[in-house]
């Protein structure tokens, strides 16, 4: 089996690791866990040997005891030890720009669309400042693709996931391996993306001018929540604040428009308080228990002094 992320970098992991195996059974964990619940721990443990690529997933060390493991990732990670092979620069030091940059060095596979699709899902317009930019750049020579295209395809490809749509997301390995054209003209994902526009400018529209910031309370199952705060804080050239309750947890985002504070001091609030959250300089996402988002936002604002 191969469990692999749901973004881009992880569809085209998989597909490269297809390509390099023959088929295999796929399968992406719920989309927004990076842990195995009860029921997808099960599914994963009847396989005696699984492949992981380009997720760290938590307390992976329990499937160990029941099977082969394999781990090709590149986010920050400590060493697996059970595992049977688990290759992650960043465990020597080195950072790799996408997963499919790490299969392409691990097994020798020669850099195509695959790779390149990888490296600009994982980074977007920064892909042009990378060594790396010479395999985007040949890989759009050889299929005729401006950088937009490029862009496009991996847009198109993590709309599955922005929309909660597990299946897809794996049915997806299938189509990249087709081709970029295939990406491109996929009627399903295009009608995808024309969804997603329509709900992030739903949610903007109902937001709230606080003076310092613009805040946001929003329900949605999809994952839009960065993009929605982006759009915010673009559009009002101010900072905003986003609270989405899901079902089961609340996630809180912040952005700031202009650097005027630095998102590490929220990072640090939100870890001294217990809860999962990152992010960089100018953003900020967490994730909480069901009712604390809002209580959550509060405290930032006192924070900033808003
Ligand atoms: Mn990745």
């Amino acid at each position: 089996m191969i469990l692999h992320h749901w973004d881009t970098d992880g569809i085209t992991s998989a597909a490269i690791y297809l390509k390099l195996n023959g088929d295999d059974v796929l399968f992406t964990p719920k989309i927004g866990n990076y842990y195995l619940d009860g029921e997808d721990f099960e599914q994963v443990g009847k396989y005696e040997s699984v492949v992981i690529l380009d997720m760290n997933i938590h307390e992976v060390q329990r499937l160990c005891s029941s099977m082969k493991l394999k781990i090709y990732d590149h986010h920050r990670a400590n060493k697996v030890t059970c595992a049977e092979e688990h290759y992650n620069p960043y465990l020597w030091g080195e950072r790799y720009p996408s997963c499919t940059v790490v299969l392409h060095r691990r097994f020798s596979y020669a850099p195509d669309y695959l790779v390149a699709l990888g490296i600009v899902g994982d980074t977007g317009p920064k892909a042009k400042e990378l060594d790396e930019w010479n395999i985007i750049k040949r890989a759009m020579i050889k299929h005729g693709k401006s950088f937009d295209d490029m862009q496009l395809a991996t847009s198109l490809l993590d709309s599955s996931y922005r929309l909660n749509r597990r299946k897809e997301v794996m049915d997806n390995v299938y189509l990249v391996l087709q081709g970029i054209d295939d990406v491109l003209n996929s009627s399903q994902l295009l009608s995808n993306l024309d969804a997603i526009e329509k709900e992030i400018e739903y949610w903007v529209g109902l937001a709230e001018d606080r003076g310092n910031y613009y805040f946001l309370k929003m329900k949605s199952e999809n994952h839009i929540i960065s993009a929605v705060t982006r759009k915010l804080a673009w559009e009002h050239g101010k900072s905003a604040i986003v609270v989405n309750e899901k079902e089961d947890r609340d996630e809180f985002y912040i952005r700031s428009h202009d650097y005027s504070f630095d998102a590490q001091l929220i990072i640090d609030m939100a870890k001294r308080e217990g809860y999962l959250g990152g992010g960089k300089k100018e953003v900020m996402g967490a994730v909480l228990p069901s009712g604390k988002g809002t209580i959550f936002a509060e405290k930032v604002v006192d924070l900033l002094g808003w």
